[in-house]
């Protein structure tokens, strides 16, 4: 990660809505099927795919946008469209540290699912296509799933001091996992949750 600026002065910079890219470009993270192994459903799908090289799953941008006072970051993410077994590609999915922050995301381009869920349980999802914007209020985990034939782009606005708790997703998923299924997106009750 390059120095993060501290401006004073109003700043602008140019996006891409094709690609997800910032110029300049402050922050950019891969990850890879390695690094949501133990996320996926179907183990064996899993290791098939690293014993044959690892795969892209999503690219992270993140333009931090900080003040004296403030600590703004416009992200984008780019998730690749594919499947381990029958899930599709998606995020690790979150929650924020902070349990006062909430976040702003935007669908750029493609198609999917945003999952979202407390601690306590309370599941939300919300179909994605171009253009739809939804706000994730504080609180609840959030992780999105391109389903769709191309990437999928999308922009997400929140506060750096929001932080990010990536335990608890990681431990037991959301509480339904997005797999095709005839031809179709399907939610199933995740596995994990009923073991
Ligand atoms: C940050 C925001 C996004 C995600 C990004 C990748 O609060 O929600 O920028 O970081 O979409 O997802 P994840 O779950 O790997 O951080
Ligand atoms: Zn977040």
């Amino acid at each position: 990660m390059k120095l993060i600026p501290i401006y004073s002065k109003p700043v602008s910079v140019e996006f891409d809505p094709t690609t997800g890219e910032f110029n300049p470009c402050l922050e950019l993270q891969h990850r890879r099927v390695s690094d949501l192994a133990a996320m996926f459903s179907d183990q064996p799908a899993v290791q098939a795919i690293l014993a044959g090289g690892d795969r892209l799953v999503y690219d992270v941008r993140n333009h931090p946008f900080i003040t004296h006072n403030t600590d703004m970051v416009l992200g984008t993410t780019v998730i690749y469209p594919g499947k381990v077994g029958t899930e599709y590609h998606m995020t690790k999915g979150h929650f924020h540290q902070r349990d006062d922050q909430p976040e702003l995301y935007h669908c750029l381009q493609g198609e999917g699912f945003l999952q979202m869920e407390t601690r306590a349980g309370d599941y939300q999802v919300a179909a994605w296509h171009a253009g739809v914007i939804t706000h994730i209020p504080p609180a609840y985990a959030h992780r999105v799933v391109n389903t769709g034939a191309g990437p999928l782009v999308f922009v997400a606005c929140f506060h750096m001091a929001a932080g990010h708790d990536y335990a608890p997703v990681a431990a037991r998923g959301f509480k339904f996992v997005i797999v095709e299924r005839d031809g179709q997106p399907t939610a199933l009750p995740n596995p994990r949750r009923s073991a």
